[in-house]
C-alpha cells in the first residue's frame, strides 16, 4: 500500500515564510550583563504580586548565553524564518546618547549566528521592554519616549541593516499600554486616566512612524518593514452576507485606534468613538510619520470574538458561553476561525497588502518531558486548526505570506510567569534543558514540506 503526499489543498505557496517567534525581555536572561540597564519589567516584576509566584526577568531561558545552542535545536527543527526582538536597554542604557557596543555587539553575534544556519532573522525594534531611566522620566504619555525611540531605531537599523532586512516596529501597542497603563496588569502597573493613555498610543503611533522612517534611510533598498498589531478579529457567527458585513463593521470599530492612523492618517470616527472623543496633543507632521507606507502588516492572532448582525442592523457582539473551550490562558478561546478572518479583515477593511501571522500559539501549563516527549496534543491541534483556517484564507486570495509560530521555547509569560507555557519546545527552567515538543516536531515537518501534514 502506498501512502498518499498531503493533498494540493494542504500545499502552503511556494514563497511563505515559515517560523518562529520569541522576544528578547522573555527569553534573554542576563538582566544586568554587558551595561545592559533595568527595563520597566525589570523594576515590575520585582514588585510583589505583580507575577505569578514573583517570578522575573533574571535569567528566563539564559537564552542571552545559550543563543548558539538555542540556534542549532532551531535549525535541526527546519526552521527557516526567526521573529526575536532587541532589547532597547542594552543598546541604549541610558535611555538617550551614548551607545553600549557590548549591548550592540550580542545582536551582532546573534544575527550573524542565525544567518551561518540560513535563518532569516525578523527583528522586533520595542517588544515593551521600555529603559526604566525613560519611564522615569514619565514613560509612553510623555512626548520625550518618542524621540527616544527614533534615536535607538536609528542606530540599529544603521548597526544591524546590512544583514536584516525584515524589521517589525512595535509589537502589540494596545496590549502593553492598556496593560502598562490603563489596568496596571503590565509594567510599569500604572492606571491612569483615558486620557492619558490615549497620548501615550499616540506616541507609540510616532515610534513606529520613526521605525519606518529608519528603515527608508538606513536599512537599504531590499528592507521592509510593518507594524505588529494584536487586531481585534471578528469572526461572523454564520458565514453569510449579513454576519460578515457586521464582521466588517465591527473590524473597522474594534481597530480604529491604530489601524486608522495608519492606514488613513487620520482620526476618524471610529477613533474618536473608542477614545470617547478625547483627541492627543499632535504636532505637525505627526501623520506624515505615522501613516507611511508600510511594506506589511503584521498579526498576533490567538483568537476571536463573534459577531452577528444585530436586530438594530449594526454589528452585535456574541459572548462565548462560560462552558466555551479555552487554552489554559483563559482568556484564549479556542476559536480556529480567528485565522481565516483575521488577515482577510486586515485586507478588506484597512487595505493591508500584504499580512505576516508574526505569533500563535497557545498557552498551557504542560507538564514535564517524561522520557524525553511532551504530548502536547492540544497545543498541536489547535495550531493545526489554525493552519488550514489560514490556508483557507489564502485560498480565498487573502495575500498572507508568513506565519510564526508563538513561541519557540517556553518563556516568560509576562504576569502569568513561567508556569504559563506557549512554547513548541519545552524549557526545563531549572536545568535549562530544551525538549521539543510533540507540537514543535509536528511543526517542523508543516516547515520542512511546505503543506499541512
Ligand atoms: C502576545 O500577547 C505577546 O506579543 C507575547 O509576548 C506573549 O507572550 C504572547 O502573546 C502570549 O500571550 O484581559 O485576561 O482577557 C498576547 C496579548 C494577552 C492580549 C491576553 C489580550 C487578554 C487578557 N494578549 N490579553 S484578559
Amino acid at each position: 500500500m502506498k501512502f498518499s503526499v498531503p493533498s494540493a489543498s494542504c500545499q502552503f505557496p511556494a514563497s511563505f515564510a515559515w517560523g518562529v517567534a520569541t522576544a528578547a525581555p522573555q527569553i534573554e536572561g542576563a538582566f544586568d550583563a554587558d551595561g545592559k540597564s533595568p527595563s520597566i519589567w525589570d523594576v515590575f516584576s520585582r514588585k510583589p504580586g505583580a507575577t505569578h509566584n514573583g517570578d522575573t526577568l533574571d535569567v528566563a531561558c539564559d537564552h542571552y548565553h545559550r543563543y548558539e545552542a538555542d540556534l542549532d535545536l532551531m535549525a535541526a527543527l527546519g526552521m527557516k524564518h526567526y521573529r526575536l526582538s532587541i532589547a532597547w536597554p542594552r543598546i541604549i542604557p541610558t535611555g538617550a546618547g551614548t551607545l553600549n557596543t557590548r549591548g550592540v555587539d550580542f545582536y551582532n553575534r546573534l544575527i550573524d549566528a542565525s544567518l551561518k544556519r540560513g535563518i532569516t532573522p525578523w527583528v522586533t525594534m520595542f517588544h515593551w521592554d521600555l529603559p526604566q531611566v525613560l519611564e522615569d522620566k514619565g514613560g509612553w504619555p510623555e512626548r520625550v519616549v518618542v524621540d527616544a525611540f527614533a534615536d535607538y531605531a536609528d542606530e540599529i537599523v544603521k548597526a544591524y541593516g546590512d544583514r536584516v532586512k525584515n524589521w517589525i516596529t512595535l509589537n502589540e501597542i494596545g496590549v502593553f499600554l492598556e496593560n502598562g497603563y490603563g489596568v496596571g496588569r503590565h509594567a510599569p502597573g500604572r492606571k491612569e486616566k483615558p486620557e492619558v493613555v490615549n497620548q501615550a498610543f499616540h506616541h507609540a503611533m510616532l515610534c513606529h512612524g520613526h521605525g519606518v522612517r529608519a528603515v527608508r534611510e538606513h536599512g537599504g533598498k531590499d528592507a521592509r518593514v510593518g507594524l505588529t498589531d494584536n487586531s481585534r478579529v471578528t469572526i461572523p457567527l454564520t458565514e453569510t452576507a449579513p454576519d460578515i458585513e457586521a464582521a466588517h463593521e465591527q473590524f473597522a470599530r474594534r481597530n480604529a485606534r491604530i489601524l486608522e492612523p495608519m492606514y488613513r492618517g487620520e482620526y476618524g470616527k471610529n477613533y474618536l468613538a473608542h477614545t470617547k472623543g478625547w483627541l492627543p496633543k499632535i504636532a505637525a507632521n505627526d501623520f506624515e510619520l505615522i501613516a507611511q507606507p508600510t511594506d506589511f502588516l503584521g498579526l498576533n492572532i490567538y483568537s476571536g470574538e463573534i459577531v452577528r448582525r444585530g436586530a438594530d442592523g449594526g454589528p452585535q457582539h456574541i459572548a462565548y458561553p462560560e462552558n466555551f473551550p479555552t487554552a489554559d490562558s483563559p482568556w484564549l478561546k479556542l476559536n480556529a476561525r480567528c485565522m481565516y478572518w483575521g488577515p482577510r479583515l486586515a485586507a478588506e477593511v484597512f487595505g493591508a497588502k500584504d499580512v505576516v501571522i508574526t505569533e500563535s500559539g497557545a498557552g498551557y501549563n504542560d507538564l514535564p518531558p517524561v522520557k524525553g516527549e511532551v504530548f502536547d496534543i492540544h497545543r498541536l491541534e489547535y495550531i493545526r486548526a489554525c493552519l488550514r483556517e489560514l490556508r483557507r484564507s489564502i485560498a480565498d486570495g487573502v495575500p498572507v505570506s508568513g506565519y510564526f509560530a508563538w513561541s519557540f521555547m517556553d518563556n516568560f509569560e509576562w504576569a502569568d510567569g513561567y508556569d504559563r507555557r506557549f512554547g513548541i519546545v519545552y524549557t526545563d527552567f531549572k536545568t535549562q534543558v530544551r525538549t521539543p515538543k510533540a507540537s514543535g516536531r509536528w511543526y517542523s515537518q508543516v516547515v520542512r514540506e511546505n503543506a499541512l501534514v
